[in-house]
């Protein structure tokens, strides 16, 4: 009897311990595997969210979450011009004038998104 009541207690030690690791591990990924409201992230080759839509004077900022280098370059004039930004650093811009801002990779041309500011 009491060899079992050591057992189960350490079976529900051992429960806690694994729920303790899931919320930590499902916490972990919801903060690095979506852009918060202001945030682009350029992943897989791609801007996600392709389209932002923020109000007049947002900060938005660009994580490069790929290995390789990309950029955020306006299509037409120079509103957005990050130069190149490495893996995991970012780039931020702030937009004072209401607009459509479509932008691409200048290393990948293929990688297209806007920004629209109202
Ligand atoms: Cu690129």
């Amino acid at each position: 009897m009491k060899k079992n009541k050591g057992s189960l207690s350490r079976f529900l030690v051992g429960m806690a311990s694994l729920f303790t690791v899931l919320i930590i591990l499902n916490s972990c990924e919801k903060s690095t595997d979506e852009p918060g409201p202001n945030e682009v992230f350029i992943q897989g080759h791609a801007f996600n969210p392709t389209t932002i839509t923020v109000p007049v004077n947002t900060t938005i900022t660009w994580t490069n979450k790929d290995a390789d280098v990309h950029t955020a370059t306006s299509d037409t004039g120079g509103e957005i011009n990050s130069g190149n930004i490495s893996k995991n650093r970012t780039f931020s811009h702030t937009f004072a004038t209401a607009g459509s801002y479509p932008y691409h990779c200048a290393l990948h041309p293929a990688m297209t998104a806007t920004v629209i500011v109202n």
